[in-house]
């Protein structure tokens, strides 16, 4: 007769306690964001690399994440073959987080989708930055008016309500400043601009739009174009290039994670 050596799972709370552990450990995280140094919005490789790099500088990080799972366009790889490229200049970023790289041909490294991801964000959350997936940004805050306008928090409603589209009013969080990291479509930024006579920092003072593909082009714009587009909000990754009007780049990481490693190094100048 096989012997089992398993321990039992006996329970010393029941039911009850666990929704009150659940919502007291919930709310304080909450709480604690409320007022935050810096609010992210999208969880993908240059929102997960600034929430890593800003909180591990000490700064208190909030990032807002639609979906339940954290990692955005990277778990993919290319066309769902779940493999992804970097090159040299952006290898220390995974070299940091511990993400086994091979050289797949010179200068061109190439790594684990699923890795990459679940890296990402596992080194974000153990920085200390505080996760809210399944939260969708809806909306900014915005103080003074004309060139004195300012972003100052975020408007952010549950995933579930805006899915299901019940009319349930949102909340709102204050920031020094915001990281829209939303990829492609730069939503937030865009309502910012549809709803409010502003100026961005852009060529044509609004938001100029994404161009097709062309890798080497991107990859080095992706980095010029991370910056503070509006006062208090500041654009990286996908959204960085969208925004100037600049080009994509496929399934290359690497303007991606240096992205978020320059909107976290010039906040913390700034706000540190
Ligand atoms: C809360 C939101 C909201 C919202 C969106 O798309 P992402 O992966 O963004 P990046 O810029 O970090 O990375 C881009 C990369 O994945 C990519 O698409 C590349 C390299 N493409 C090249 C090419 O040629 O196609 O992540 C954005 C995240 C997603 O997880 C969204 O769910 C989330 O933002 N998000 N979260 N509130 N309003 N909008
Ligand atoms: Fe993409």
């Amino acid at each position: 007769m096989a012997s089992s050596s398993a321990a039992s799972a006996s329970l010393p709370f029941d039911e009850i306690a666990t929704t009150r552990v659940i919502a007291r450990a919930y709310f304080d995280k909450f709480l604690a964001a409320t007022e935050c140094d810096v609010a992210i919005v999208g969880g993908g490789p240059s929102g997960l690399t600034a929430a890593w790099k800003l909180a591990e500088a000490g700064l208190n990080v909030a990032l807002f994440e639609r979906k339940l799972s954290l990692g955005g366009g990277v778990w993919g790889g290319g066309m769902t073959w779940n493999m992804l490229v970097v090159q040299e200049e952006s290898r220390h970023v995974l070299d940091e987080a511990g993400v086994p790289l091979t050289e797949a041909q010179p200068g061109c490294f190439v790594a684990d989708a699923v890795s990459v991801a679940s890296t990402l964000a596992s080194k974000a959350c153990l920085a200390g930055a505080k996760i809210f997936n399944c939260m969708s940004v809806e909306d900014v805050m915005l103080r003074g008016e004309g060139p004195r306008a300012r972003v100052t928090g975020l408007v952010i409603n549950s995933s579930p309500v805006e899915i299901a589209g019940l009319h349930v009013d949102p909340v709102t969080i204050g920031c020094k400043a915001v990281i829209e990291a939303t990829g492609h479509d730069m939503e937030v930024l865009r309502t910012l601009v549809r709803k409010n006579d502003v100026q961005l920092d852009t060529a044509t003072g609004g938001v100029v739009g994404e161009k097709s593909m062309w890798a080497g082009r991107a990859e080095t714009d992706t980095v010029l174009n991370t910056r503070e587009v509006f006062p208090g909000m500041w654009v990286a990754g996908m959204a960085a290039n969208a925004t100037h009007g600049s080009y994509r780049m496929g399934p290359i990481f690497g303007g991606m994670l240096l992205s978020g490693e320059k909107v976290a190094r010039e906040l913390i100048a700034r706000l540190q």
